[in-house]
């Protein structure tokens, strides 16, 4: 079997659950905090989560509420506001430990590291979030275990525009890369698709399904070989979670001809 050059994990939903664990808890906390009577049920939030990026989410929510500033100017500045509030209250339940990572993510990492394939992030979050994240569960020298870092103030369009995926390419190098991306939600399904970079989908809590037809491979997680289509054997013995071996073999699958997920 062929080597991946690389594997581009998104963070949000990928990494960790930080919508459902991270991000919702803290919007909430910084409306409170701003004295503002706004918040986010987890319905309301799935819905908002079309929206890329905690600045855009929140201009969005505004444009549904009567009690918004009236002007655009003004909604702007309370964006910034409470975006920047947020990711304070998002770093501290961070600093909590009440965002683990999903199980597997770990596993994947070192597999990559011995196999010598290379990493990289491919988010459109804020950096000082992926940073917090990274950093906690990774350790200060977080940044070498990745080859390219892009993230949402690298890019003029998040997703699901590719130039984050198409950023990510450049860095890794010229060629035909094999390259395959980790992806929760449609959003960043779209833009890898859009780049020309196969995904894997593990589901996350918060954001609707993705077409399975756009994905070589698509289940519930690293953690856990059962549930995945296509089919991985498990022998009951065997380590249950996902090998960068899987992740290889579904990509040559499909680049052999094999359907899709
Ligand atoms: C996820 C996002 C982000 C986060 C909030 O991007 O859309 O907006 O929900 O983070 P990805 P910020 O899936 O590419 O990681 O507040 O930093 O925008």
């Amino acid at each position: 079997m062929n080597r991946l050059d690389a594997v581009l994990w998104d963070v949000d939903g990928v990494l960790a659950e930080t919508e459902r664990d991270g991000h919702r808890v803290a919007f909430n906390l910084a409306f409170e905090a701003a004295g503002l009577p706004w918040r986010w049920d987890e319905r309301r939030y799935r819905e908002l989560l079309g929206v890329s990026g905690g600045r855009e989410r929140l201009l969005a929510d505004m444009a549904t509420r009567a009690d918004a500033p009236a002007t655009a100017r003004d909604r702007v500045g309370l964006a910034r506001l409470l975006h920047a509030s947020k990711n304070g209250f998002y770093a501290q339940r961070i600093a909590l430990g009440a965002v683990a990572l999903r199980g597997g993510v770990l596993d994947l990492m070192a597999d990559c590291r011995s196999g010598g394939v290379r990493m990289g992030i491919a988010s459109t979050t804020s950096r000082a979030n992926a940073e917090a994240l990274l950093r906690h569960h990774l350790g200060t020298a977080w940044q070498r275990l990745f080859a390219v870092i892009v993230c949402g103030e690298d890019v003029r369009r998040k997703k699901p525009d590719p130039e984050v995926y198409l950023q990510a390419l450049r860095q890794l190098g010229a060629g035909p890369l094999r390259v395959v991306a980790i992806e929760d939600a449609p959003a960043g399904v779209a833009a890898a698709r859009a780049a020309g970079v196969p995904v894997l989908v593990t589901r996350s809590a918060c954001v609707p399904a993705v077409d399975a037809g756009d994905a070589i491979a698509i289940g519930p997680g690293l953690h856990d070989r059962r549930g995945w289509r296509p089919a991985l054997p498990w022998d009951g013995r065997s380590p249950l979670r996902v090998c960068l071996d899987d992740v290889e073999g579904w990509y040559d699958g499909v680049e052999n001809g094999a359907a899709r997920a």
